[in-house]
C-alpha cells in the first residue's frame, strides 16, 4: 500500500430546497442544509464526503453547525497534512475526540473515497463488495390514506421494490394491511421514529402480522427495555435505527434481543470504518443489515451504495433516485435505477463527481484548510 498525504480539506455548506417537503411526526424538512467535504492529496486527487446532520437536533444531537465547528476546530487539524496508508488510521487521530459521529463520518467518507482513488479501484470493490447492482427502495410519508395509496401506486409504477412507510400511533394499521395486500410484489418496512413511546406495546401490536418485513425504531433511542419486550411479543422483526450509534450498540441489541435487524447509517455511527466493523459482526452472526437514508445528496448515497454491496446487507435500503428529493442533485451523473436496480459504478472511488455548478448555486459558506 502506497499511501497518500491529506494536503488540504475544503468544506462547502449548502442549503437546498427539497422538491416537496418531507413531513413526519417529528419534523417537516423543506430545505436540506449539509456540508460537502473535498479532501485533496498531493497528487491532486479528490475524495468526497457528506455530513448528514440536520439544521436542528431533531433526529440526533448533532447539527450542521456543530459538525462545522467540530470539523474546523478539532477534526480537520487532527488529520490535515497526515500521511495515510489506510482510512482506518483516522480512528487513531479521532480517538481522543468524543462523539461528533456525523462530523467524523463526513471526513472518514472523504478519506475512503480518496484511498480508493489512489488505488484506482471502485470503493465497493476496495471494501470487498459482492454485488454490482442494488435494489432501489423509497420512503413514503403521508398524512391521509388517499396519499399513502397514491404514493405507493406511484412508487410501484416507477419500479421500486421496497417501500418504507412512516408510521406513528395514529396510523390505521388495518388500512396499511390492505395496501400491503394490494402490492404483493413490494416489500414494506414501517418506520416509527420512536412514535410508540407513550403508547406502549398494545398499540404497536396492531402493526404485527399485517405483512410488514420489519418495524423500525418503534420506541425512543434509549428505550431498550421496551424494544426487548416488543421483540418478545411481536412476530415482525424489530430493526433499530436511532438506538444504534456505534458498534457497541449493535452488540447490545443482539445480546439483549432488543431487535434482530440493523438499520445501518454510516453517518450516525461515525463512518465507513465503524460500519465495516458492524458488518463483520453481523456477517459472523447472521444478522441482516439494510442501509438507511437521511434525505441525503448523492455523495452520501454513493457511499451507502458501496456499503450495500457487502454480503450481510440482505435487505433493500433507502435507495431512491436523485430526483426523489432533488430537482438538482449535487453529483453527476444523478443516481437512477433501471427496473428497480441501481448499478454500481466501475470508476475509481465512489464513482460520482461533484456537480460544481449546482454546488456553487446552493453554497452558503466555505472553508479551506489552506487559508485557515
Ligand atoms: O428515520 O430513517 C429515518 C430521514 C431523516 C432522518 C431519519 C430518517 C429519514 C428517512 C429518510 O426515513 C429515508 C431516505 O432518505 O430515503
Ligand atoms: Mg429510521
Amino acid at each position: 500500500m502506497a499511501g497518500f498525504q491529506i494536503s488540504s480539506i475544503q468544506l462547502h455548506r449548502v442549503n437546498v430546497p427539497l422538491n416537496k417537503p418531507f413531513k413526519t411526526h417529528l419534523q417537516t424538512v423543506s430545505y436540506r442544509e449539509s456540508i460537502i467535504v473535498e479532501m485533496k492529496d498531493s497528487d491532486g486527487l479528490t475524495g468526497l464526503g457528506e455530513c448528514v446532520a440536520f439544521s436542528s437536533p431533531w433526529y440526533t444531537e448533532e447539527t450542521v453547525q456543530s459538525c462545522w465547528d467540530a470539523m474546523v476546530d478539532w477534526l480537520i487539524p487532527a488529520i490535515n497534512g497526515q500521511e495515510i496508508t489506510h482510512p482506518e488510521e483516522l480512528q487513531q487521530y479521532f480517538g481522543q475526540l468524543k462523539g461528533n459521529n456525523m462530523a467524523k463520518a463526513a471526513l472518514d467518507q472523504a478519506t475512503w473515497d480518496l484511498f480508493a482513488k489512489t488505488e484506482k479501484r471502485p470503493l465497493w470493490k476496495v471494501i470487498d463488495g459482492v454485488r454490482d447492482k442494488i435494489d432501489a427502495g423509497v420512503v413514503v410519508t403521508w398524512s391521509s390514506e388517499e396519499e399513502l395509496e397514491r404514493k405507493t401506486a406511484d412508487a410501484s409504477k416507477r419500479g421500486y421494490k421496497r417501500i418504507k412507510i412512516k408510521i406513528d400511533a395514529t396510523s390505521n394499521a388495518t388500512f396499511i394491511a390492505s395496501i400491503i395486500k394490494k402490492f404483493p410484489e413490494i416489500l414494506f418496512f414501517a418506520d416509527a421514529n420512536g412514535a410508540f413511546s407513550n403508547e406502549g406495546l398494545n398499540k404497536l401490536q396492531l402493526f404485527d402480522q399485517i405483512g410488514l418485513t420489519l418495524i423500525e425504531q418503534p420506541f425512543k433511542e434509549d428505550e431498550w427495555t421496551q424494544h426487548v419486550e416488543a421483540s418478545k411479543l411481536l412476530s415482525t422483526p424489530i430493526s433499530l435505527d436511532e438506538s444504534l450509534r456505534n458498534y457497541q450498540d449493535v452488540e447490545n441489541m443482539i445480546d439483549r434481543k432488543a431487535g434482530s435487524i440493523v438499520t445501518l447509517k454510516p453517518g450516525r455511527v461515525g463512518g465507513l470504518t465503524e460500519s465495516l466493523r458492524i458488518h463483520e459482526f453481523c456477517k459472523t452472526n447472521n444478522i441482516p443489515i439494510w442501509l438507511g437514508g437521511m434525505i441525503e445528496f448523492g455523495v452520501s448515497k454513493a457511499h451507502n451504495l458501496a456499503l450495500a454491496t457487502l454480503p450481510a446487507v440482505t435487505l433493500p435500503g433507502d435507495f431512491s433516485e436523485s430526483n426523489h428529493f432533488w430537482d438538482e442533485d449535487l453529483i453527476q451523473p444523478p443516481i437512477i435505477h433501471k427496473d428497480g436496480m441501481i448499478e454500481l459504478s466501475e470508476l475509481a472511488g465512489i464513482g460520482y463527481e461533484l456537480n460544481h455548478e449546482v454546488l456553487k448555486k446552493y453554497c452558503i459558506e466555505k472553508y479551506n484548510s489552506l487559508k485557515a
